[in-house]
């Protein structure tokens, strides 16, 4: 029988170890005899699920390969939770991927039943099932679709962004060239399992290759420099939040920690930086402490990655480099033309087989974000002798935190909700650690007063935790503009001042 490409390579690693968590080994054999288990079981006593879509929160690695290859070889949509997601935002997700049920493990399994009871969707277990004796599993076409990553825009709610499965191995084939990924890499992972930074550049990359992935519960540095200094990884990829973090805590350990530290890092073959820009002093930072000039690249959940420094030449900091193989990049100026010279900013547009397919349940949405093929960024950059480099966003409502990409209207109609605030506006502001933090202006209705502490008290129930607001201002009067709008710059001038 055909099957996935993602499978069939998976065949031929046989033995080798895929993934390495806690004091638990999986070779790709077992992963494939335990996704043909989970997919057996997901099929019941149907052919295919026929692209039906299957919501899961199963933040192990080795659980999440299991539940995820599943999902895939009984032919649905996979669709990962976060389990740093308040029940509300987890309701969303499941009301608006329209999922036929849901996978936990026996760690989510109380918190998962009772949002799965009040919504009335069918809950599976992932322990409980059993060992199939025969898997007759569907043939799947790639051209279907494979996955939906949510992710937050400049509508108040998040969209679903659709892949196929031939999307994702456009997605990976030109990562795998590009980076040179071998089969003898062993990568360290500890970013979250429903973006794509982890799903596509850190675990699809890795398996696909025939790789090893060591898995942590959360990023740790502890434990992460203990494996570094034991020379277990040769290649590293972060978001920038995480370099920074890095560099402060190696500055302050003793010496002789620090340089066994420093050695692992200097020994790998590969360092990858993105999901937010690096600033070019952390980029020498770096080199300066472990020789080391990460490589800078630039991606999207709906396009994966689509520049990125050389593997071999120049990593210029402050630039995210030139198109990865197959992917074809054009920047547009405001008036709508191709710019074709340097030194002139516009649009990134972004045309290939990496492109997804559509946002779930949104033509309008999906519809409004191409312009004659070519899927609209909304990042602006500019062409500088050969080399991209991105000058921002062309909404102020994105806010990037920590690598996460946040929407400013979700969290203010979250927020709206309080009953001692009439009017809020949220903004981006620039910090050293986490690029941007997320802070707050408001008006609050007469008499009432909210300090940041409580704000935020009121947030943990329906914010996840790093979209909750780190600045506030009570601003009676937001500063408006001619049409009697409130202006974001201005607000973001005055938290500054
Ligand atoms: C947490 N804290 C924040 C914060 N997040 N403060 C300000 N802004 C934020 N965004 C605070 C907490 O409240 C806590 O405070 C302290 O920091 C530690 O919190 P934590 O949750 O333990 O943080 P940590 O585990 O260190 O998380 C940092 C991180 C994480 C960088 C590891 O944010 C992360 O995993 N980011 C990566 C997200 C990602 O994968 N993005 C890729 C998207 S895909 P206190 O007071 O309690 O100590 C994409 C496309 C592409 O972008 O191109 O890749
Ligand atoms: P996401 O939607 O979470 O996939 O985030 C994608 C966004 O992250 C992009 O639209 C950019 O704004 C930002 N981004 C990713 N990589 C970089 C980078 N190297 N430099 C600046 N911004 C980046």
């Amino acid at each position: 029988m055909k099957q996935l490409p993602i499978i069939d390579r998976a065949i031929s690693h046989g033995d080798s170890i895929a993934v390495q968590s806690d004091d638990q080994r999986l070779t790709y054999h077992d992963l494939l005899t335990r996704s043909a288990n989970a997919a057996a079981s997901f099929l019941d006593s149907q052919d295919d699920l026929n692209e039906k879509c299957v919501a899961f929160l199963a933040p192990n690695l080795i659980d999440y390969l299991t539940v995820q290859w599943g999902i895939w070889r009984a032919g649905g949509i996979a669709v990962p939770l976060s389990h740093f997601a308040t029940e509300k935002e987890l309701e969303y997700t499941l009301g608006n991927s329209e999922a036929a049920f849901v996978v936990t493990t026996r760690e989510y399994e109380d918190q998962m039943i009772a949002l799965c009871d009040l919504i009335k969707l069918r809950i599976i277990v992932l322990e409980d099932i059993q060992n199939a004796s025969e898997n007759h599993l569907p043939e799947i076409d790639p051209a279907r679709r494979a996955m939906i990553l949510y992710t937050s825009g400049t509508t108040s709610q998040p969209k679903g962004v659709v892949t196929s499965h031939n999307t994702i191995q456009a997605q990976i084939e030109s990562l795998v060239e590009a980076w040179k990924w071998q089969s003898d890499d062993r990568i360290p992972l500890f970013l979250p399992l429903y973006h794509i930074h982890a799903v596509i550049n850190i675990v699809a990359c890795a398996l696909w290759t025939g790789a090893e992935i060591e898995s942590f519960p959360r990023f740790n540095l502890d434990s992460i420099f203990t494996r570094v200094a034991a020379r277990a990884f040769t290649v590293f990829m972060a978001v920038p939040t995480i370099y920074i973090k890095m560099i402060q805590a190696l500055e302050s350990m003793p010496e002789s920690e620090r340089l066994k530290v420093l050695d692992g890092f200097a020994k790998m073959r590969l360092m990858v930086s993105g999901s937010a820009a690096l600033p070019a002093q952390v980029y020498e930072h770096w080199k300066r402490l472990t020789g080391q000039s990460l490589l800078e690249r630039y991606g999207m959940t709906e396009i994966g990655m689509a520049l990125s420094n050389p593997f071999e030449g120049e990593r210029r900091p402050g630039y995210v480099g030139q198109p990865l193989p197959g992917v074809e990049v054009r920047l547009l100026s405001e008036k709508g033309e191709e710019i074709t010279a340097e030194n002139e900013s516009g649009e990134i547009q972004v045309r290939g087989p990496n492109v997804f397919l559509e946002y779930w349940n949104r033509p309008e949405a999906t519809q409004a974000s191409f312009r004659d093929g070519w899927f609209c960024t909304g990042d602006v950059a500019v062409l500088e002798e050969g080399y991209y480099r991105i000058m921002g966003r062309s909404s102020v409502d994105i806010i990037k935190s920590g690598g996460y990409k946040l929407s400013a209207l979700e969290i203010e109609s979250t927020i709206l909700d309080h009953p001692d605030i009439s009017e809020c506006v949220i903004v981006g502001l620039p910090d050293e650690t986490w690029g941007e933090v997320v802070a707050i202006a408001t008006v609050m209705q007469p008499g009432k007063q909210l300090s940041l502490e409580e704000l935020q008290a009121w947030c943990q129930d329906c914010l996840s935790s790093y979209k909750i607001p780190r600045r506030l201002m009570n601003l009676e009067q937001l500063p408006r503009n001619a049409m009697g709008k409130v202006t974001k710059p201005a607000v973001q001038k005055q938290f500054q001042e």
